[in-house]
């Protein structure tokens, strides 16, 4: 059979192709019939505009089913898809688009404008717009296509997909996913958590992220079952679908509101299978109060963008909060060689989920893996006799904040250079809707008097909203250790209380 990931989807699709694969709430079905004629409808309209295998299309678009139709298309046809967090600025697109160089750029029609000049820098070849109501000008494309029905062969090591992540030093790396690290990936989540016939997926995550992008819709092509299909997380409508699902997966913000939810409970959950958890830790006390409510713990697993699911608790035995279980079958987890037996270390993983590289940066690629081949997580965590794995803390200075990451390098480099401003720390606290809060600590120069709003001004056109601190204080002087290194757990610990409720 084919490499490509999309032909072992097409190889799991229902026999009966008027079984629903995509449901909306207000009655919109797609089904996996018209699923296999959109994406060939779609790869015909990409290949026409002259998408070859390996060509980039960069999408940073609304959450519809016709984003999913082109994810697909692109898989079909051997083309890099290369999904963008909606709420990047312009600013930060033009670093992603100069680095990618893609052939296509497909976007809300409201942003067309600003991003024309940008594409057109970039040399994109065709800046294309994908609205809500299936308008746009790749909807224009598409009705006028003709159909290509052929999966393009590729190697299992082809570029399915890449993900930008930002990284320490404040510049974003383009991590490379492979047909394999995705069709590997995707058939042992499906094995591992018992997906079985009749399982219905409560999708209510982005779609440009490895959790709402390759684990749930995969799972479910996987499966050939059909997912509820939310534009975005929204407790009542959530707590509406889930009587009707089996599945739900979820950032630990999506469970600590449905707690709040005085109605939600044990009776809405009986036909739900398993709740799973991601992207950020979930605290213990999450996992025990839902369990209280709903008699259903939290099966919490343990991903990355570069390697997709690396570990999960298990469907059958014991769900211990505060850990993130088992590696998945085929995936190699230790610790790095320098732990003390008994310590926490870095996180280390080998298997076939793990990423080929960063885009353009063999040396950075390099520096993340070790000598004999397991990629760095920059996770510390302990291994338990039995290989249960806690993730303890980070090595790398990462924000979680609603499950997306914020490199706080990346936030005071442009902190930096706002007028006024000698140097800033940038730190993560307690916030109790989104698990942690950005937080930026802020010195001024003395050359003028310094306002939250200066800051915040400063920021505004040239980050994402969700790494924009929530806070902005200003003192004196930043705590050093005696090498001069900025001591952020002092820091945090002033201001962990700060969003607590
Ligand atoms: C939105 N806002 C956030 C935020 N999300 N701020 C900080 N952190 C977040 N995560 C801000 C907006 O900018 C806006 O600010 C205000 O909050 C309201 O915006 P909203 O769109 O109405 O927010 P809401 O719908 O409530 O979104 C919160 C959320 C969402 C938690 C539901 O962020 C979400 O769906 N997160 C999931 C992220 C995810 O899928 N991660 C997976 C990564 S993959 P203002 O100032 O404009 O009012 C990965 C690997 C793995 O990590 O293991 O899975
Ligand atoms: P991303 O780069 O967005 O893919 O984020 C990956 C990071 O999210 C990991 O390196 C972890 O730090 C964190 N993460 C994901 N799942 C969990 C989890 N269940 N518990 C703790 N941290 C997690």
């Amino acid at each position: 059979m084919s490499k490509n990931v999309y032909a072992l989807f097409q190889s799991r699709f229902p026999a009966d192709l008027a079984q629903p694969f995509i449901m909306s709430p207000d009655g919109e079905n797609l089904s996996y019939g018209e699923l296999e004629i959109q994406t060939s409808k779609m790869a015909g309209a990409l290949i026409f505009l002259g998408t070859k295998p390996g060509a980039r299309v960069a999408v940073q678009v609304e959450k519809t089913a016709e984003a999913v139709v082109l994810y697909l298309a692109c898989l079909r046809i051997g083309a890099i898809y290369l999904p963008l967090n909606t709420a990047y600025t312009a600013e930060e697109l033009d670093y992603f688009l100069g680095d990618a160089t893609p052939h296509i750029m497909v976007c809300s029609p409201a942003n067309f404008d600003k991003l024309s000049v940008i594409a057109e820098k970039n040399s994109v070849t065709h800046l294309l717009t994908l609205g809500l109501d299936q308008s746009g000008s790749l909807m224009e494309a598409y009705k006028v296509a003709i159909p290509v029905t052929e999966i393009v062969d590729v190697t299992g090591d082809a570029i399915a997909a890449f993900l930008y992540t930002s990284g320490t030093t404040g510049r974003s790396k383009g991590a490379m996913l492979t047909h394999d690290n995705l069709s590997s990936n995707a058939q042992v989540l499906h094995e591992y958590w018992g997906w079985r016939e009749g399982d219905i997926l409560l999708h209510a995550l982005p779609i440009f992220h490895v959790h709402g992008l390759f684990v749930a819709i995969n799972c479910v092509l996987m499966n050939g079952s059909a997912m509820w299909f939310l534009p975005k997380f929204d407790a009542q409508i959530v707590m509406e679908l889930i009587p009707k699902s089996t599945v739900m997966m979820g950032v630990p913000t999506f469970y600590t509101r449905l707690l709040e939810q005085e109605e939600f409970g044990y009776d809405l959950c009986e036909n739900m299978r398993i709740f799973i958890s991601g992207s950020a830790p979930l605290l213990e006390d999450t996992f025990s109060q839902f369990s209280d409510r709903t008699g259903m713990p939290i099966l919490e697993r343990y991903g990355m963008t570069e390697a997709g699911m690396i570990t999960s608790n298990p469907l059958d035995g014991a769900r211990i909060a505060g850990t993130v279980g088992y590696p998945l079958p085929g995936v190699e987890a230790r610790l790095s060689q320098d732990t003390e037996k008994g310590d926490a270390g870095v996180l280390e993983i080998k298997g076939p989920n793990v990423f080929k590289g960063y885009w353009n940066m063999p040396e950075k690629t390099a520096e993340e893996f070790t000598d004999d081949g397991f990629f760095i997580t920059g996770d510390i965590a302990t291994i338990s006799d039995d290989n249960r794995i806690t993730i303890v803390g980070r090595a790398k200075d990462l924000i979680i904040s609603g499950g997306y990451n914020v490199y706080p390098k990346e936030i005071e480099l442009v902190i930096d250079d706002i007028e006024g401003v000698k140097e800033a720390a940038v730190i993560g606290t307690h916030h109790s809707d989104f698990g942690e809060a950005v937080v930026a600590v802020v010195i001024g120069d003395g050359t003028k008097e310094l306002h939250e709003d200066d800051i915040k001004s400063g920021l505004k056109d040239k980050l994402a909203r969700f790494k924009q601190p929530k806070a902005v204080i200003f003192i004196d002087e930043l705590p050093r250790n005696t090498m001069g290194k900025v001591q952020k757990n002092i820091l945090r610990q002033e201001y962990n209380h700060l969003f607590e409720k």
